[in-house]
């Protein structure tokens, strides 16, 4: 097992769970370490084949896990998502196969978006998770558009918009937030605050000592959320998206995470952090605490624990041979998605 230091002591008793999270608490948890395990692992996988040159790119999520796997459980089907740079095991927990995600991350002819987009950018419709867009902060105002399109259509589904802590200095931060906030509409905004933009610390980015303050300027709620922990993150989630939901309009949730990898494999850093940031991160790593608290309350052996994570290699091995005997897409796809069918022209050949 993989059990670290947690900087906190466990708060949290069988009965406390079953209060917070209903009765079917146990499962929920399991489901939760699961999804931590296999995205580290992925992460793990995906970083060593970059390396060895047969991925392109790849934009780690390791120490952010638990926000994107509590928003992939506390969603409803209708929401939709719109990602940053490492929330795509959202769409992994919300039922986008993981070996379709491996086709795109190959970017090869079973990619849904036919190798049109960088890796870790796919596109998940069947979840309703949109391919990232790649300029900081847009995804705020195209999460808040659709929630305006929610309300037009009578729709009880409440938008998603993930953005980093470098996101709250864009533009978009403002005319989205700004907009969500007067037309009160149905949108959670999920700031993963790592700490770092690329190699910017969030000290140099911002001149409030807490992001979540930044809701007060468009009349919604804020609040800071230690995005290491769990449980307290899918109650903040739960909590917020059922507000959006009974009408009650957009909140602004700051995740204080730590960004445990490089900003993506481009990037070293090795030339600006800290010397001690890898152990200062270490300390809120959110997979050894949900560990932790699994073993306290006797529901994890060593046993379960290898023996997930055999499943997880297997599946994880199974989806890269897959990808790699995958050819690319053809020629013939070039034009597939991009143009309607032509229509004859009146009064032309
Ligand atoms: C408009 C824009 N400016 C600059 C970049 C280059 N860039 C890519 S990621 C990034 C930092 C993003 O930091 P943050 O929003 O904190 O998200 P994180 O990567 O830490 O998850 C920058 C500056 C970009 N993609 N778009
Ligand atoms: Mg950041």
């Amino acid at each position: 097992m993989n059990a670290g230091p947690s900087p906190v002591p466990l708060p949290y008793s069988a009965p406390d769970l079953q209060r917070l999270l209903g009765a079917d608490w146990s499962r929920l948890l399991w489901t939760a370490y699961r999804w931590m395990r296999t995205a580290r692992a992925l992460d793990e996988r995906m970083i060593a084949l970059q390396r060895q040159g047969r991925v392109g790119f790849y934009g780690p999520g390791t120490g952010q896990e638990a926000v994107s796997i509590a928003a992939g459980l506390a969603t409803h089907e209708n929401d939709w998502v719109f990602p940053g740079l490492r929330e795509q095991l959202v769409a992994l927990v919300r039922g986008h196969p993981l070996g379709t995600y491996v086709h795109h991350l190959f970017a090869d002819g079973l990619d849904p978006g036919l190798g049109r987009q960088m890796p870790c950018h796919p596109t998940a419709r069947e979840v309703h998770q949109v391919s990232m867009s790649s300029c900081v902060g847009t995804q705020i105002t195209h999460a808040v558009g659709c929630a305006y399109g929610f309300r037009f259509r009578h729709d009880a589904a409440v938008a998603l918009a993930f953005f980093g802590d470098g996101g709250t200095s864009v533009n978009d931060f403002h005319a989205g937030m700004n907009f969500a906030g007067v037309f009160h509409l149905p949108v959670v905004f999920c700031c993963t605050n790592n700490q770092w933009a690329i190699s910017m610390p969030v000290e140099r980015q911002s001149h409030v000592a807490e992001l979540a303050s930044k809701a007060a300027a468009y009349g919604m709620p804020g609040r800071r959320v230690d995005g290491s922990d769990f449980i307290e993150t899918y109650l903040q989630l739960s909590q917020a998206l059922e507000a959006a939901r009974r009408g009650e309009g957009p909140t602004l949730l700051e995740f204080v995470i730590y960004r445990m990898s490089p900003h993506t494999t481009s990037d070293d850093p090795g030339r600006y952090q800290p010397k001690d940031w890898k152990e200062r991160a270490a300390e809120h790593d959110p997979m050894p605490r949900l560990e932790q608290l699994l073993g306290a309350l006797g529901l994890l052996s060593q046993d379960l624990v290898r023996e997930m994570d055999r499943q997880i290699d297997a599946t994880l091995r199974e989806a890269v041979a897959a990808a790699e005997a995958t050819p690319p897409p053809g020629p013939d796809t070039l034009e597939r998605d991009v143009f309607a069918p032509s229509q004859p022209v009146a009064g032309t050949d």
